[in-house]
């Protein structure tokens, strides 16, 4: 059985671990690979922040409430591991504002400790008149991206860097089963007009006084359009653009701008703060994310596609519940090929 990832992003690298430790010891002949044309810290995983915490509004698929629900769960269980810090893994406190009363979130029970804020709490920011403040938890791609690829590694899972061109020169290379995890590219292999990117920039700049993080809600004009501030293990990513269809990867200054100021007004001691990074990235937008199987024949080849790409601005907030989704998707066709090893007959 061999399986090739395509992508190496959160979504790519946690796929092949899951799929890797649910089944290396039942299937022997297990053969892993993963192929990507950016690897981390270029991926656009690396850019985001990574705190734990899907959108305001109900997603459109339920399943991904659950996904949300199995990836906080799994993260937590490590929170106390030597390794916690080697995954960029970490509890973090914060507020969420917004500028009138808004509707409980879906999430407000897989999160620690959910509940509203005090009028106290409020004086402390002008401007805004009511929120949320909970615990949740931040895994930074900076760090667990390479944490997942040393996993994999130790489980000989070997990396390609290469760039797909299409799904069928990857079936006639061998694979029998490709898991594509390519973000907000998977466009250019199989035409997806529901995908597009959601440009965003963030700054990062050295505040060891900033403890809580701090999400300001604009409904109007859409989620992270207005400021963000997310104390990292190292740096605190400021942010708060979000740029529906728009492609460019550069940093552009007016965004600079918006960000620093809109920050800075929230949080006036960041303007003492020295920036150290600045960085863009592409949220893979989609109405929901697409997790299934299609069978893709290629003349003779008999090749199948397990699809996990779509995740938006909440990658690393559902990562796992998807991988371990995919995962189940990958059991079903081992089951159909009659592939898993049954136990030895006792005589
Ligand atoms: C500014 C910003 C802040 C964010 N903050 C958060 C946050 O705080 N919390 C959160 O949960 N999420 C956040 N996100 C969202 C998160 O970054 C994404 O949902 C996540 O990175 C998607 O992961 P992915 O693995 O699907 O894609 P990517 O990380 O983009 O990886 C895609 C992979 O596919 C490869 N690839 C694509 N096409 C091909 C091809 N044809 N051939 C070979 N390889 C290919 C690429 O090289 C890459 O390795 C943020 C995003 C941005 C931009
Ligand atoms: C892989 O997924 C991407 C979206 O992420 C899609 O554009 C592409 O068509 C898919 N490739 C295949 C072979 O299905
Ligand atoms: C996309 O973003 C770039 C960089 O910020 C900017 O120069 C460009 O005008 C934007 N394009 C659109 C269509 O918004
Ligand atoms: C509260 O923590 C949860 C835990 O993941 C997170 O999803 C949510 O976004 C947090 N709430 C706020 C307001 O930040």
């Amino acid at each position: 059985m061999r399986v090739v990832v395509i992508g190496a992003g959160v979504v790519g690298l946690s796929t092949a671990l899951c799929i890797h430790e649910r089944y290396h010891s039942v299937l022997p002949l297990l053969d892993v690979k993963v192929y990507a044309d950016r690897f981390t810290p270029f991926t656009n995983s690396d850019v985001a922040a990574g705190l734990c915490q899907a959108y305001l509004s109900d997603p459109s698929n339920p399943q991904e409430v659950h996904w949300n629900r199995q990836t906080f769960d799994y993260l937590l269980s490590h929170i106390h591991s030597p390794n916690a810090a080697n995954m960029g893994l970490a509890l973090i406190s914060g507020y969420n504002l917004f500028r009138e009363a808004f509707p409980d979130p879906s999430w407000k029970d897989t999160v620690l400790g959910f509940r509203k804020l005090t009028g106290r709490e409020l004086d402390m920011f002008p401007g805004y008149s009511y929120g949320w403040f909970n615990t949740s938890l931040i895994v930074e791609g900076r760090r667990y991206l390479p944490w997942l690829t040393e996993r994999l590694t130790e489980r000989g899972v070997k990396f390609f860097h290469r760039k797909v061109e299409s799904f069928e020169e990857v079936a006639r290379d061998g694979a029998d089963v490709i898991v594509n995890c390519t973000g907000v590219c998977a466009g250019a292999l199989q035409p997806d007009p529901l995908l597009k990117p959601g440009r965003g920039q963030i700054i990062k700049v050295d505040a060891p006084w900033m403890k809580h993080f701090i999400l300001t809600h604009d409904p109007e004009k859409g989620i992270y359009q207005s400021p963000y501030i997310i104390p990292g293990m190292q740096a605190v990513t400021l942010g708060g653009i979000f740029q529906l269809g728009n492609w460019s990867e550069v940093n552009n200054i007016q965004d600079h701008k918006t960000i620093w100021e809109g920050c800075c007004r929230l949080e006036p001691t960041l303007k003492d703060a020295k920036i150290v990074a600045e960085f863009t990235g592409l949220r893979p937008v989609r109405p929901q994310i697409r997790l299934e199987r299609e069978r893709l024949p290629f003349g003779s080849l008999n090749t199948e596609v397990i699809h996990n790409y779509g995740h938006g601005g909440y990658g690393l907030t559902i990562h796992w519940g998807c991988a371990m989704e995919a995962t189940k998707l990958f059991g079903k066709i081992l089951e159909e090929r009659k592939l898993l090893s049954m136990p030895p007959p006792h005589l």
